[in-house]
């Protein structure tokens, strides 16, 4: 899993507007609307009405390598922007997440080195980034393509948002192809594919070979330069979720807008509208307002 810079991300919370046009335009769809097709929300209206009625809290973690700058004010920011009535807490760690139930937030958002997870205490439930951005790129790729069932759609990079991206694409009843570096990670993809839904992947020999051959594309990889200019034609379209962007500048500029890709955004959108979805579809514990132990 790549980790972020602030450089990454620096920019983001203050072009959330143009952002969602940008979306529009490329999928038709703005960050709430794609967060809420990858959660499986069908009435984004319903959604759109609910968020400032759900309080989430997002907790900076000092563990391990530490936070980055601009990292959960960030998140916050995309939250904030959806609608949610979202806030960065004063304390991190395990005194942040102490905060943010005790103020009452039913969704709790915090990333160390390894994971960036949304928590639904109350339900008991939690939502992964790397299976949340999966989701929410292959909803716009699926916008972008006008559907995917039966059409071929190549995986490239093998690790935990490309195998997610195949599980998506699969339920959209896409024909997958994957490809890795390490053919060897490609093929356990594809047999854990058969054992896991009884579904039958492509593994394609070599990347070049496979970008001759697709035009549907999610690029998974945290490799700089994969997709080049010469693999693009007018029928591609690409998902683009790896970090750094796996597409040259020239791919990118021959696309034409025909591409999804940012560091964090679509990512969270798909978080929070699934963490939504579990708050709307499981009643609240039985009695939310308990402390245990609290001090009479
Ligand atoms: O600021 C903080 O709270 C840090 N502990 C955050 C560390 C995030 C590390 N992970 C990443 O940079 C990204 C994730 C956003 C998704 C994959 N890698």
């Amino acid at each position: 899993m790549t980790r972020l810079t602030t450089d990454d991300i620096q920019d983001v919370r203050f072009e959330l507007n143009a952002y969602d046009r940008h979306l529009v335009s490329v999928t038709g769809q703005s960050l709430l609307g794609i967060g809420a097709s990858a959660a499986g929300v069908r009435d984004v209206g319903q959604l759109r009405d609910a968020a400032p009625s759900i309080p989430m809290a997002v907790v900076p973690i000092r563990s391990g390598l530490g936070v980055i700058t601009g990292f959960v004010e960030t998140v916050c920011g995309i939250l904030v922007h959806m609608g949610f009535d979202a806030s960065v807490t004063v304390n991190s760690d395990v005194s942040g997440f102490a905060e943010a139930i005790e103020r009452g937030a039913q969704v709790i958002l915090a990333a160390d080195d390894d994971r960036f997870v949304a928590f639904c205490p109350r339900q008991g439930k939690t939502v992964d980034n790397s299976r949340a951005t999966a989701s929410g790129f292959v909803a716009g790729l699926d916008r972008m393509a006008g559907g995917l069932a039966g059409k071929d759609v190549l995986v490239i990079g093998c690790g935990p948002v490309g195998r997610w991206a195949v599980e998506a694409l699969l339920k959209r009843k896409a024909r997958v192809s994957v490809v890795d570096q390490v053919t060897a990670k490609a093929a356990d993809l594809a047999r854990w594919i058969q054992r896991a839904y009884h579904s039958t992947i492509r593994v394609a020999s070599d990347t070049e070979t496979a970008l001759a051959t697709h035009q549907l594309i999610v690029e998974a990889t945290n490799a700089a330069d994969v997709v080049h200019a010469r693999h693009v034609t007018a029928d591609t379209r690409i998902a683009a979720p790896g970090m750094p962007c796996g597409v040259t500048p020239r791919a990118r500029k021959k696309l034409a807008g025909r591409i999804l890709h940012d560091p964090l955004p679509i990512g969270v959108a798909a978080m929070a509208c699934q963490a939504a979805r579990i708050i709307a579809e499981q009643p609240l514990s039985s009695n939310p307002t308990a402390h245990d132990g609290e001090s009479e």
